[in-house]
C-alpha cells in the first residue's frame, strides 16, 4: 500500500499543468471522486489496524500535496503568471483574409479617368442598347456603311433599329443634344462588335472616348491633350505621332501612335519592328455631327478621340491575348496590384 502511494505521489509531482485542460485532467486523475486519491482512501479500509496510522499519514500527505499543486496551478492560470502557459503566440501577425483583385481593365480605366479629370473633363455614361440614330446616323455614317451590317453589329431581336452599341460615341451624341457647349467629357464603357473571338479580337471590349467642344478649339488642343495623356500614362520619355486617317464622324482624322514601350523604338514583335504602336483614333468633330446634335459648327468646334482600354492595358502590362481579360483565370487576375480608388 505504502509503495502504491509513493508511486502515485511521484506521478502527481511530475504531472505538468500548463493549461486549463491539463488542470482539469489533473483534477480528474487524482482528486475527483473517481480519482486515484479517493480510491486509496477506499483501500485504507483493508489496511490492518496496526498500520492504519502510518499509512493514513502518508496518504494524507499525498492528498495535501495534490490539492496544493491544484490550487497553485489554478491561481497561476487565472492570474496569468509570467510564464507563457498556452500554446498561442499573441505576438504573431494576423493571417489576413483574401480580398478579391481589381481587374486590370478597371485599374487602367481608373488611371485614364484620373488623367482626364485633372484636365477638367467630366465623366458621362449612357445605354449599351442603343438605336441606329445615336450609334450611326448622328455620327455621319452613310445609310449603307459596312459597319451597320450584320457581320459587324449585334442587332437586338432582329430589329434593324435596336442594337448593341459599337462604340461609346452614342453617349457623346446624347450629351451634345442635352447640354450646350462648352462640353468637356470622357465616356468609358463596354462596346460590342460581331467578331470571331481570337487573341486579337473579341465580341466585346472597352473604350474610353473623349469630347471637347467650345469656341476656338483647334487641332493643336487635340495634339497637346493626347500628348499629355500619353506622358501621364507611360512616362515623360514617350514619343507620340499622328497619322492621317479617316472616320465618318471626324474631319480631319488622325490615328495616334506612341513609341513602343517594349523595345523603346528599336523594333520588336509587339510593334512589328516599326518602333511604333497604335493607341487611339482622333479628329476634329465633323460639322455634320455637330449640326445633327443642334450645335452650330460656325460658332463651335471640337475634337474627339477614342481608345480601347484593352489596348492601353496591353501596353502597360504586356498582356498579349485579349481572351485573358474575360476568362477570369485567377492566376492571371492576381498578378495585378489592387489600388483602391
Ligand atoms: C478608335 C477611334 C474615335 C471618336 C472616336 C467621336 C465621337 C463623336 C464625334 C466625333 Cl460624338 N468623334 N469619337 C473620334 C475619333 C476616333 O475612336 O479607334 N477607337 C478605339
Amino acid at each position: 500500500m505504502e509503495q502504491k502511494i509513493k508511486s502515485i505521489e511521484a506521478e502527481a509531482k511530475t504531472f505538468s499543468i500548463a493549461s486549463n485542460l491539463e488542470l482539469e485532467n489533473f483534477r480528474l486523475k487524482f482528486l475527483s471522486k473517481k480519482g486515484l486519491i479517493p480510491a486509496l482512501f477506499e483501500e485504507m479500509k483493508q489496511v490492518p489496524a496496526e498500520e492504519k496510522k502510518k499509512v493514513g499519514k502518508v496518504l494524507n500527505e499525498l492528498k495535501q500535496l495534490a490539492e496544493a499543486k491544484f490550487k497553485t496551478a489554478q491561481l497561476e492560470l487565472e492570474t496569468g503568471s509570467d510564464e507563457i502557459t498556452e500554446d498561442i503566440d499573441l505576438s504573431l501577425p494576423v493571417v489576413s483574409s483574401k480580398l478579391g483583385n481589381q481587374h486590370p481593365l478597371s485599374l487602367t480605366r481608373y488611371r485614364i479617368i484620373e488623367v482626364f479629370e485633372r484636365l477638367g473633363f467630366n465623366l458621362a455614361d449612357g445605354p449599351e442598347i442603343e438605336d441606329d440614330w445615336h450609334n450611326f446616323t448622328a455620327l455621319n455614317f452613310p445609310p449603307n456603311h459596312p459597319a451597320r451590317e450584320m457581320q459587324d453589329t449585334f442587332f437586338v431581336e432582329k430589329n434593324p433599329d435596336i442594337l448593341l452599341r459599337t462604340h461609346t460615341s452614342n453617349v457623346q451624341i446624347r450629351l451634345m443634344k442635352q447640354q450646350k457647349p462648352p462640353i468637356r467629357a470622357i465616356m468609358p464603357g463596354r462596346v460590342y462588335r460581331n467578331e470571331a473571338i481570337s487573341a486579337r479580337a473579341h465580341c466585346f471590349f472597352h473604350q474610353v472616348e473623349g469630347l471637347y467642344i467650345d469656341k476656338n478649339v483647334g487641332f493643336a488642343d487635340l495634339k497637346q491633350t493626347l500628348y499629355h495623356f500619353a506622358q501621364e500614362m507611360y512616362g515623360k520619355d514617350i514619343k507620340i505621332r499622328y497619322r492621317p486617317s479617316f472616320f465618318p464622324f471626324t474631319e480631319p482624322s488622325a490615328e495616334i501612335d506612341i513609341s513602343c514601350l517594349i523595345c523603346k523604338g528599336k523594333g520588336c514583335n509587339i510593334c512589328k519592328h516599326s518602333g511604333w504602336v497604335e493607341i487611339a483614333g482622333s479628329g476634329m468633330v465633323h460639322p455634320n455631327v455637330l449640326r445633327n446634335c443642334g450645335i452650330d459648327p460656325e460658332e463651335y468646334t471640337g475634337f474627339a478621340f477614342g481608345m480601347g482600354i484593352e489596348r492601353v492595358t496591353q501596353l502597360l502590362f504586356q498582356v498579349n491575348d485579349l481572351r485573358l481579360y474575360s476568362e477570369n483565370d485567377i492566376r492571371f487576375l492576381k498578378q495585378f496590384k489592387t489600388v483602391l480608388s
